[in-house]
């Protein structure tokens, strides 16, 4: 099954699923098998692996580590085209579109487009959204683009609906990594209630409760990746994830 009809296959079930972001810059090859197989077992349905730099060696390796311990998707979750790979399920082929940067827009893909044919990589086109969410997130520094206004739901929903009728299978509204405040809940509900494709949701969440609410606003999927790789906790990844299967049926 395709990755991207396997995310479909989510809010198809009125389901909402929970993605686990690995900065592999964070983590040792030796550790990442056991990682990987914990956040499996935890319920979570999809490993986003991504950060902004690449500063560490052995990346190749980690991908490969991170893939042999899996069972389920493994997603590339680009920082920069340097971060193409093999050996991922799928590729989140994304658009700052919050944004005019022309390499982020469109210059990049052209670059990194041969490449992923060649890898045999699924790409999945996302528009990702940058929202302002305090302080400057990385995302906003290296994308080098200014953040949508978070008290602007308005200008929000015209960049979804400009994605939607583009043709982007998804949209990944972002409050950046580590943000102090994650999207909220009223940009969320005004963007649903204008687009159809699956919106994922990640930046700043650190409780269950935040990820519900995101969700009963209208999100797809949420994303979570400090949290985890900070507490290391996988009890909580777990009753995150059975959380958020739940959110939408209760
Ligand atoms: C970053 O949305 C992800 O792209 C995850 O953010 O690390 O704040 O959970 P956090």
């Amino acid at each position: 099954m395709k990755v991207h009809d396997y995310l479909l296959s989510f809010p198809a079930q009125n389901k909402a699923g929970h993605f686990v972001l690995i900065d592999p810059d964070e983590r040792s090859v030796e550790e990442l098998p056991a990682v990987s197989k914990a956040i499996c077992e935890a319920g979570v349905d999809a490993i986003f692996v991504g950060g902004s730099l690449l500063l560490r060696p052995d990346y190749p390796a980690k991908v490969k580590a991170i893939k042999s311990a899996a069972t389920i998707p493994v997603i590339l979750f680009p920082g920069s085209l340097s971060q193409i790979a093999g050996g991922f399920d799928a590729v989140l082929f994304l658009s700052v579109i919050s944004g005019r940067n022309p390499d982020y827009l469109f210059g990049d893909h052209v670059m990194g487009a041969p490449q992923i044919l060649a890898l045999g990589l699924e790409p999945i086109s996302t528009g990702y959204m940058l929202i302002e969410s305090g302080r400057t997130t990385t995302a906003e520094f290296m994308s080098n683009t200014r953040p949508i206004p978070a008290h602007k739901p308005d200008i929000a929903v015209a960049h979804a609906l400009a994605a939607q009728m583009m043709g982007f299978k998804m949209l990944y509204l972002e409050a950046g990594s580590g943000a102090d405040h994650p999207v909220p809940e009223t940009m969320i509900a005004a963007i649903r209630k204008f687009v159809q494709i699956p919106i994922i949701v990640g930046g700043g969440i650190r409780d269950i409760e935040t990820a519900v609410m995101k969700i009963r606003a209208g999100a797809d999927f949420i994303v979570t990746g400090n949290l985890f790789q900070e507490n290391g906790d996988f009890a909580l990844m777990k009753a995150f994830a059975e959380a958020i299967h739940q959110a939408k049926s209760v």
